[in-house]
């Protein structure tokens, strides 16, 4: 396996000033691909992320067409979730559904720890071929626990979350107890990953944005915080939360070494407000859709507003299926033009 602590992210992620920034994308691996519909065609989602063959292949597609600064290895957020016995199915057409959605504290007794070395060998699998097949950082991830309970609790993608919000003001006590139960299982799945090959590793706190500012600390970022000072291995962490704009007094708190934004922040502002650590974003992920002129003034204003130290590029948040690779190869051309 290479040794990638010179590579751009990497230093990135120690705060050091970089030529250019290194680039990545969230969801680089997915619809918009091909490459990924055919494969899409072939398995169901859950053997994609189940057999480390696939999920190798998947995860190195965009890497052999772009000329990405890392990888980030196909899996979902939700597998350890199913592992600790929730029904999770992903049904052609739909997104993902857990058909036995833990509504109240009584069902937190069919929660079960996490073994991620046994429960989620073909993930950890996936990471060591990747790692030993790629030029690049393999990185690894999680969901953040406040998100996974949100999946948990109200049983797939919703609009309000009002289930998940119903369960948090009923019993904040048990709702704690649940966030401190995934962030164990999270702080052990990331620990295992680095152990298997990934070079740093990101919490997705997806849905954090729609909390109120008390909530937001007393619960995702303190349940994340847990989760980050559990990853004992040796990598970097990134925390990633969309519509975290008014929190982002609170996010140096959660004790990752970067943070991720979401494109409805200026990173300069963002950077000001948060103090001397590395920054990921933040492009609006529609305006890879936008004329490749418009496209390419956005990526440098955002560099420029970055400044040369400690920026990752990547979008604010994951590549839509509409994404056109055009827009894709424009991002990449634009971050590698530039030198500071
Ligand atoms: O082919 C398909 O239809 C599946 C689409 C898809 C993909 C490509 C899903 C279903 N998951 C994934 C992979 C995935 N998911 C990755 C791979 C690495 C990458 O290229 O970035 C990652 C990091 C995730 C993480 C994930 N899953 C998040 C957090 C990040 C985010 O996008 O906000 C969340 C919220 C999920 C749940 C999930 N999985 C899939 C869908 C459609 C959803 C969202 C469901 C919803 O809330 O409605």
């Amino acid at each position: 396996m290479a040794d990638h602590k010179n590579s751009l992210i990497m230093r990135a992620l120690r705060n050091e000033e970089t030529e250019r920034p290194p680039v990545w994308l969230m969801r680089q691996a997915g619809r918009y691909l091909p490459e990924y519909m055919e494969l899409r065609g072939k398995y169901g989602f859950l053997e994609r992320c189940y057999t480390p063959e696939i999920a190798t292949e998947i995860t190195l597609q965009p890497l052999r067409r772009f000329d990405l600064d890392a990888g980030i290895i196909f899996s979902d957020i939700l597998l350890p979730l199913h592992k600790m016995g929730a029904d999770l199915h992903f049904r052609p057409g739909k997104g993902p559904q857990i058909d036995n959605p833990f509504r109240t504290p009584n069902d937190l007794k069919r929660l079960r720890p996490l073994d991620p070395e046994a429960d989620l060998k073909p993930v950890l699998d996936a990471i060591s071929l990747c790692s030993e097949q790629a030029a690049v950082p393999i990185l690894g991830f999680a969901g953040a626990p406040f998100t996974l309970a949100c999946y948990l609790i109200e049983g797939g993608g919703s609009k309000d979350w009002a289930h998940v919000k119903r369960f948090m003001y009923g019993d904040p006590e048990a709702f704690m107890t649940l966030l401190n139960r995934l962030a164990d299982a999270v702080s052990a799945h990331l620990n295992a990953q680095i152990r298997a090959g990934a070079s740093a590793v990101q919490l997705f706190d997806t849905w954090a944005g729609i909390l109120s500012d008390e909530d937001f600390c007393r619960f995702a970022l303190a349940s994340s915080r847990r989760a980050l000072l559990g990853v004992t291995e040796d990598a970097p962490t990134l925390y990633f939360t969309r519509d975290s704009g008014p929190f982002l007094r609170h996010l140096p708190y959660v004790s990752s070494d970067g943070i991720a934004l979401d494109w409805r922040v200026d990173i300069g502002y963002a950077r000001a407000m948060l103090g001397d650590i590395p920054v990921q974003g933040n492009l609006d992920p529609i305006a890879l859709q936008a004329p490749t002129q418009t496209l390419t003034a956005r990526v440098n204003n955002i560099i420029e507003s970055a400044g040369p130290k400690g920026h990752i590029f990547n979008l604010g948040h994951g590549c839509t299926p509409e994404t056109p690779i055009s827009g894709v190869q424009a991002v990449v051309d634009a971050v590698h033009r530039w030198s500071w």
